[in-house]
């Protein structure tokens, strides 16, 4: 029987699915990622070398690299409808998409992964091949032509991906109608059982390829929040001002003989408290930090303090009370 090392969240939910629509049985070794690193555990280099998902074993025959696999099971299944017939135009198609999303689809998606500081340089050449899936995708249901083939599989796992990094809906209809066509078939469904693939959550897709549409929409937004910003220390201002003027006026001509004062003249009291003190509150310097975090300090102090000899002072003070009464 075929054993497939299955990773998760990786190109391996692809054999998987490939087994669920062959109807071909198999059991999977499961094996988790670093939390951390995402890396595969060791444990998968003993299967093969390079430690990398999917593998799968056929006896003491060990197949590794997703497109082998594919080929691989597909050899076991003569005549099954997932494979265009030899000689066939959907054939020359089925054997381009079996390569390009491994020899070319992929290798961008990883290295938008990667290369966060590159973004702009991935944008356009990300677009660039997602427009070319999505006309691909203009006259046919699935990549190879009119009936789904394995090509689809293999084309699977990178098109989730990049789903996951650009929202497909409104520039992609045709992909994100292929992503819907995939996720409907019962066999996918199966291979992400819980038991089986699990489910894929592909979320590392960073950074996002933007749209200059995208870029714009953020623009606005940053522009929003400063305008907001400004507005709102401005009614700080003018709400202290006025506040420090009403109480000046109040209490200092009446009291201290001094002279009354405007709005603007509060404004500058109060620009000049912040420059001779340093503040216009207690706790905004370095000074009131410290005397907070003294005071954290001793609260936490007290706190140790209660925990571990408090119960028993307590104790030996109301035994003591209770002495005192009773000599009373
Ligand atoms: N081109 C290979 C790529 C294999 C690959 O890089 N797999 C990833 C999972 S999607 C992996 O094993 N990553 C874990 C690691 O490199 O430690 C294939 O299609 O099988």
């Amino acid at each position: 029987m075929i054993v497939v090392h299955h990773l998760d969240n990786s190109r391996s939910h692809r054999v998987l699915w490939l087994l669920e629509e062959l109807g071909e049985p198999y059991e999977i070794r499961h094996y988790q990622r670093d939390p951390l690193t995402k890396r595969a555990p060791a444990g998968l280099r003993a299967v093969h070398p390079l430690g990398k998902a999917p593998v799968i074993a056929d006896g003491e025959r060990v197949v590794a690299e997703s497109g082998a696999i594919v080929e691989y099971l597909l050899n076991r299944h003569p005549g099954t409808p997932l494979r265009p017939l030899a000689g066939t135009e959907e054939s020359l198609r089925f054997t381009y998409w079996l390569h390009y999303a491994e020899g070319s689809l992929m290798p961008l998606l990883q290295r938008a992964i990667v290369e966060k500081a590159q973004k702009s340089l991935i944008a356009p050449e990300m677009a660039l091949h997602l427009d070319f899936l999505e006309s691909e995708l203009e006259y046919n249901n699935w990549f190879a032509g009119d009936e789904f083939s394995a090509a689809d599989i293999q084309m699977s796992f990178a098109v989730e991906l990049a789903a996951t990094c650009t929202p497909l809906g409104t520039h992609y209809p045709n992909l994100a109608a292929f992503l819907r066509r995939i996720r409907a078939r019962p066999a996918y469904a199966r291979a992400r059982a819980f038991k089986r693939g699990g489910p894929l959550s592909l979320s590392f897709c960073s950074p996002p390829p933007r749209t200059i549409a995208m870029n714009h929409r953020s623009h606005l937004r940053i522009a929003r929040h400063v305008l907001l910003g400004l507005v709102m220390i401005l009614a700080f201002a003018l709400l202290f001002g006025w506040v420090v003027m009403q109480a000046w006026n109040a209490a200092l001509p009446a009291l201290l003989n001094l002279p009354a004062i405007t709005f603007w003249q509060a404004v500058a009291v109060l620009v000049l408290a912040r420059i001779l003190t340093g503040r216009f509150t207690h706790g905004h310097t370095g000074r009131g930090r410290f005397h907070r975090t003294a005071a954290n300090d001793s609260a936490a102090l007290y706190a140790a303090w209660w925990d571990e000899e408090g119960e028993a002072a307590f104790q030996a003070y109301a035994a003591r009370q209770l002495d005192e009464a009773g000599r009373d």
